[in-house]
């Protein structure tokens, strides 16, 4: 089993057709309408080496074995997602089941396509999902501290772990996002995590879904995400899901050279 890397986001903002590019394949329907994605998708994904390769010359091992990655394409989730709104409580249990979060921010300015929000705003976009998931967090955390106060009374290990979640919900209640919390190394918070799985407890990475001429200078759009990243100690990537989407069928000259007719040199993924 590979990482296991869910695409996460607002309706509509280009996760199914980032899934089927770094899938090389057409499997998650892609469509201009919120969502168009119910059920997950999966794909298992090999990890090109070419450190893999050269060593395979040495060694000419009978196969060779890529590292893999397990996506997972998610449905969209909207505000009011930890209460019920949409299909929410579903789809965070699908993301529960992922170790990483690539959150898909759209960037790309298209009156053809429908944002959820009515305009483009990815720092807004970003704080409703984060919002979600904080309150979702909330929530769970909240269930095991009830359960584990009668335990606390006799049990020096609960009471640990009680105090640590009691400190934790109030980090989390500042808006904060778990993975930020000071004790994340600590037994108690690894035993807590264990338990509930904290949404926010995973790692996060931005993929701002930009349009063509984004690929080449940061947008205002960009250059605020990219604080909010740094902010929160996430990596961010730039992409444009349409480019790569089309770079899909093509051989890798091809490929190259389109990507260099556009001033770009390397694909977002
Ligand atoms: N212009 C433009 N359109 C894009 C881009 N990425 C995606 N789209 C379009 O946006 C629409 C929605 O894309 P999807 O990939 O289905 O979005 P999604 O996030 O999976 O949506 P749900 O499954 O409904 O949550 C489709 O019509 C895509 O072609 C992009 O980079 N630029
Ligand atoms: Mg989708």
């Amino acid at each position: 089993m590979g990482l296991s890397i869910g695409l996460v986001g607002l309706p509509n903002v280009g996760k199914s057709t980032t899934f089927n590019a770094l899938t090389k394949a057409q499997n998650a329907e892609a469509a201009n309408y919120p969502f168009c994605t119910i059920e997950p998708n999966k794909a298992i994904v090999p990890v090109p080496d070419v450190r893999l390769q050269e060593l395979a010359k040495i060694v000419k091992p009978e196969r060779i074995q890529n590292s893999t990655l397990d996506f997972v394409d998610i449905a969209g989730l909207v505000k009011g997602a930890s209460k019920g709104e949409g299909l929410g409580n579903k789809f965070l249990s699908n993301i529960r089941e992922t170790e990483v979060i690539l959150h898909i921010v759209r960037c790309f300015e298209d009156d053809n396509i429908v944002h959820t929000e009515g305009n483009i705003h990815p720092l807004r976009d970003v704080e409703i999902i984060e919002g979600e998931l904080i309150l979702a967090d909330i929530e769970v955390l909240q269930n095991r501290a009830d359960r584990l106060k009668k335990q606390a009374k006799t049990d020096k290990n609960a009471a640990a772990i009680l105090a640590l979640a009691e400190e934790l919900l109030e980090f989390l209640a500042d808006g904060n996002l778990a993975k930020n919390f000071s004790k994340t190394d600590s037994d108690e918070y690894k035993q807590l995590n264990h338990e509930v799985r904290l949404l926010t407890g995973k790692e996060i990475m931005y993929g701002a879904n930009v349009d063509e001429e984004g690929l080449l200078e940061d947008s205002q759009y960009v250059l605020d995400l990219k604080e909010h990243a740094s902010k929160n100690n996430c990596e961010l990537i730039k992409l444009c899901a349409k480019i790569e989407e089309e770079l899909v069928g093509l051989e890798d000259d091809e490929a190259e050279e389109f990507l260099s007719s556009l001033g770009v040199h390397e694909s977002g993924l």
